[in-house]
């Protein structure tokens, strides 16, 4: 690490256009290593050009990570391109970082290709991406005079405990602490300010989340909700947005598979979300062309006869495990 962030400060002084990236669909890590490192190069470097580069995918805590302009492709020339919590490259957010003169990975994710980075720390010990850019600021912090404030922190926790299941998964270990330790010494940070973030919905949000509760249906372990009016305008919430309340349904301790169905009236079709704590859903969301992760997964369906059949077959495969 210490070798790693000795090139790393290298870099930064050897380029006047710096441009960070984050995986696709990006998470809370994604987000808080990327805007974390961000400001960091912004306060420490201010006569460079530091630039954030994603794909217009961010819809999560608006608040919390403002929206940057994308680089224009011109901004890539010549830049150094430095890539966060991203294992592949078909995973990177924003293909122009091909534009860019040199690539840095950093990354927690095992590794699975390095998409042309010569420098890069890769260690997939460390419970996120966020946790290993403190690592590397705080050493230069440390040992360069550079400075980090408490929105770095803000970030940097957030990513970190997001990626961690609020430090339940097997991935936290001492490090992770440390680094806690570190980030609670510095000033203005406050862990409330975050956890509040992470632990409340707008009161539009709790009334829909209300109405899925009171609507979606039961069968053994099967839970499902489909939502054929036009519920975004009946609650003046985004469509967007309430295509992610999937996770509602798997709060009944009952419930092993759960299918979340919107519908959309702008593209006219059904917005579907799979979760399961067993079966691997992404197998029967491939059946009807969508995908995803084993517990976690997606498919956009046109007609109503063909969401009803995934339902059967849901309901059917589950029926056969039971029996
Ligand atoms: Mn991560």
């Amino acid at each position: 690490m210490e070798k790693f962030s000795n090139d790393f400060l290298k870099k930064i002084e050897d380029y006047q256009k710096i441009i960070i990236h984050r995986h696709k669909n990006p998470d809370g890590d994604a987000l808080g290593s990327q805007y974390g490192l961000f400001i960091f190069l912004k306060i420490n470097f201010p006569n460079k050009k530091i630039m954030l580069a994603h794909e217009d995918d961010l819809n999560w805590l608006p608040i919390f990570f403002k929206k940057e302009d994308n680089p224009e492709q011109d901004d890539f020339k010549n830049a150094l391109i430095i890539i966060c919590d991203t294992a592949n490259k078909e995973r990177i957010a924003n293909s122009n970082y091909q534009l860019g003169r040199e690539i840095i990975k950093i990354d927690h994710h095992p590794q699975i290709d390095n998409y042309g980075a010569k420098l890069k720390y890769v260690n997939y010990n460390r419970s996120s991406c966020s946790e290993i850019i403190f690592d590397l600021i705080n050493y230069l912090k440390t040992n360069n005079n550079l400075k980090i404030n408490s929105k770095i922190a803000n970030y940097l926790f957030l990513g970190i405990l997001t990626d961690t299941g609020r430090f339940s998964y097997p991935s936290v270990n001492s490090d992770t602490f440390r680094v806690l330790q570190a980030i609670y010494q510095i000033e203005g940070f406050k862990a409330d300010k975050i956890y509040k973030l992470l632990n409340t919905i707008t009161e539009k949000d709790l009334k829909y989340q209300a109405y899925v509760i009171n609507h979606y249906k039961q069968e053994d372990d099967f839970a499902y909700f489909v939502g054929k009016k036009n519920l975004a305008k009946k609650f003046k919430l985004d469509f967007e947005k309430i295509t992610h309340f999937v996770s509602v349904l798997m709060l009944n301790n009952n419930t092993n598979i759960a299918l979340y169905a919107i519908y959309n009236y702008k593209d006219k079709l059904f917005s579907v979300s799979l979760r399961s704590r067993k079966i691997a859903v992404n197998k029967i969301a491939q059946k009807y062309g969508g995908g995803g992760h084993k517990l976690a997964a997606g498919v956009k369906i046109k007609d109503k006869k063909k969401l009803l059949s995934l339902i059967k077959e849901i309901k059917d495969l589950n029926r056969n495990l039971l029996e």
